[in-house]
């Protein structure tokens, strides 16, 4: 067998990617809708204003993931919906809607795995500073509370953010992402503590209302692979994983060192100098809860070889190398080498949260919806990350990203990442071919991949 028993074949989404009802049922603002309405911010001027108007449509979404077999799905919850002022007041309406969904999943078969926040943060806490306000952790874990005091007792699995490195660094420091500010490093690695000690109190708030509950996050996972498997490269790819080089404030150690062994690496302190935050006691202990998985989202990685002087060096890609729609480089091996020394290095099951590939999509003539390279990508990348279960590495669970074709940030609907077509005008869903070899895939239990 591939794939370990009670492995979790997903699928994932975001609320702001997907749900549309902008301005329904007493939702408040998110930093994306003012973002969207900024101009010249995302493609074509779009929006998530209507997206899959999966906020109506979520059942018929449901019926479709039954039909494809998925034995779980990761949604977020859109902080905004249910408390429109970011704290306070509950917004009955919006948490209602995430009642009825987990229920429908239940009813359905489908484990619900509730991601907290995928990057629609409440306006009015920007208006108020946002995630470089101090108090900015206290309300996530109010937030947070609210949510599992509705949902814990059916939700069994929790991530606290998405990609963290994407909504603070896109967000704050390139502004492509909303808020679309472009700050300072000091500022910018402010915005990274205070959510990582969001990240902390969410997880006690879990914790404290289920010692059962499977908690983790969706960091993005940058991955090195080694050119060949010489020894000697196999080191500096594991090495340049964990390095912080420069001022990269991408570099995975700089997130996930503090969320999992409680501590900021040293090369951090050594080239951010005093833009490094300011650590309060306990905030390292606060950020550092115990988690039951390492979630991790991972589309692509980079080669890597041992370099004259002995350290790293990042190759070039080959001229004609595969690239994805969105001319990301197609590596499988990612999911070989990023699960195995994240696996070493944190020493927790793997679990990827999001893998998958935008393509350029249509409905064809005959009706269907052929996209023989996401079969591929997909088929490559579960064999690769099946290769790291043979290896040692504790494998979980795989959540394609995503069900349907959705809104892809300051891309809008240009880049179609689904394993269901999405006619953005009709509302239409049509089942991908990759949808129904992941049927397949599913209801064999991974044999339907097929050997390496
Ligand atoms: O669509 C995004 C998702 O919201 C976060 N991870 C990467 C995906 C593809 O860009």
């Amino acid at each position: 067998m591939l794939f370990p028993e009670g492995f979790f074949y997903g699928t994932a989404t975001a609320s702001y990617q997907i749900e549309g009802a902008a301005r329904e049922d007493g939702k408040g603002l998110s930093v994306w809708d003012m973002f969207c309405r900024k101009g010249r911010t995302v493609w074509q001027g779009q929006s998530g204003d209507v997206a899959c108007d999966h906020y109506h449509r979520y059942l018929d979404d449901i019926a479709i993931m039954k039909e494809i077999g998925i034995n779980a799905y990761r949604f977020s919850i859109s902080w905004p919906r249910v408390m429109p002022g970011g704290t306070g007041t509950v917004n009955e309406a919006g948490l209602a809607f995430y009642d009825r969904l987990v229920d429908a999943l239940l009813e359905a078969g489908i484990k619900p795995f509730c991601t907290l926040f995928h990057w629609d943060y409440p306006y009015e806490l920007y208006c108020r500073g946002g995630w470089l306000n101090p108090a900015s952790s206290d309300w996530f874990a109010d937030y947070a509370r609210v949510i599992v005091d509705r949902l814990g007792d059916r939700v069994g699995h929790w991530m606290t953010l998405n990609e963290p490195q994407c909504f603070v660094l896109l967000g704050h420091q390139t502004g492509m992402h909303a808020p679309g500010d472009k700050l300072g490093l000091t500022e910018v690695l402010r915005a990274m503590h205070n959510a990582l000690l969001a990240h902390g109190k969410a997880a006690q708030v879990i914790r404290a209302s289920s010692k059962s509950a499977q908690i983790g996050a969706a960091p993005v996972g940058a991955v090195k692979m080694p050119a060949g498997d010489a020894p000697q490269n196999v080191e500096a790819a594991r090495a340049s994983m964990f390095a912080v080089n420069g001022q990269d404030t991408w570099a995975n150690a700089l997130w996930m060192d503090p969320m999992i062994l409680g501590k900021y690496p040293d090369d951090a302190f050594a080239n951010f100098g005093d833009a490094m935050p300011a650590i309060h006691d306990g905030d390292m202990e606060t950020i550092a809860q115990p988690l039951d998985f390492f979630g991790v989202n991972t589309y692509s990685g980079g080669y890597v070889a041992e370099g004259v002087d002995g350290k790293p060096v990042d190759l070039p890609f080959p001229a004609g190398y595969p690239i994805t729609a969105y001319k990301w480089w197609v590596t499988p091996e990612a999911l070989y080498w990023g699960p195995k020394f994240f696996h070493e290095r944190y020493k927790l099951p793997v679990i990827i949260t999001e893998n998958g590939m935008s393509n350029v999509d249509w409905v064809a003539m005959d009706g269907g919806v052929h996209d023989p390279q996401r079969i591929d990508y997909l088929r490559q990348h579960m064999l690769q990350f099946a290769r790291a279960g043979r290896d040692g590495v504790d494998i979980r669970g795989y959540f394609v990203w995503t069900l349907m074709d959705n809104f892809e940030w300051a891309e809008g609907f240009k880049e179609r990442f689904g394993m269901v077509h999405t006619d953005f005008v009709t509302q239409a869903r049509t089942m991908k071919d990759s949808a129904l070899w992941y049927k397949d895939v599913i209801a064999t239990k991974g044999d339907a991949l097929g050997g390496e």
